[in-house]
């Protein structure tokens, strides 16, 4: 692990445990599709809803069962309450598409630590998705972590879940998240997405005196610890 990645594990540990009890959800606009195909942008075509409209690969729709666009894919229901909407996605084989791409509906506070959430099933039995998570802040895009789903059976959703500290400018204050997919298989590489939330988990502690600076002066003094230990 490299001395900067070690850093940061310490500052969050000890700002999460500063500020248990924080947790609070922000909406990302149209997160569990029920909306339909609106509040979100996405480099795949979309395409209405109906028998073998779910390929070639590079396109996705929003419904409540794969199995009504493609006849080899899973009929399940979506995650938010296994009747609703979701995103159904035919993977490309070409890369460089934004899958997904949303912003919160609240601003965010810089200096806050927040977990960006999604909920993804794989919708056909082979080469399950690659997906990398991205939130863009005015410092740039920051790589949250990859997430493959469990290939099977229908149904089967799986959360992914990555946290970020807010520390940009006000200039972009509700951030913008992506997700890209890494799987470029023609075969196969068919996903769904869902309830795609970030959450508040904590925040920088506010100079207040007492216990709260003394916890900010131990995580920098550790911090120096480690730096001067590896350099
Ligand atoms: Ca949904
Ligand atoms: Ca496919």
């Amino acid at each position: 692990m490299k001395p900067h990645s070690i850093a940061k594990t310490l500052l969050s540990g000890v700002f999460l445990t500063a500020c248990a009890g924080t947790a609070s959800a922000i909406s990302i606009v149209n997160g569990d599709f029920e909306a339909g195909n609106t509040g979100f942008s996405s480099g795949y075509t979309y395409v209405s809803p109906g028998s073998n409209a779910l390929q070639p690969p590079s396109v996705y729709t929003v419904d409540t069962n794969p199995n009504t666009s493609h006849p080899s894919f899973y009929s399940m229901g979506d995650h938010t309450n296994g009747t609703g909407k979701m995103m159904i996605v035919n993977g490309d084989d070409v890369g460089g598409k934004t899958v997904w791409s949303g912003t919160a509906d609240t601003n965010l506070t810089v200096g806050d630590i927040y977990a960006f959430s999604f909920w993804v099933a794989s919708v056909y039995p082979d080469s399950p998705a690659l997906l990398e998570a991205l939130v863009t802040l005015t410092t740039g895009d920051q790589h949250l972590g990859y997430m493959t789903p469990t290939s099977g059976p229908a149904g089967n959703w799986t959360q992914f879940s990555g946290t970020f500290t807010a520390t940009a400018s006000s200039s972009l204050p509700t951030g913008s998240f992506g997700l890209l997919n890494l799987n470029l298989n023609y075969s196969g590489n068919d996903f769904a997405l869902d309830d795609i939330e970030i959450t508040k988990v904590g925040s920088l502690p506010v100079p207040d005196g007492g216990m709260t600076l003394a916890l900010l002066g131990a995580s920098l003094g550790g911090l120096a610890f480690v730096r001067r230990k590896l350099a």
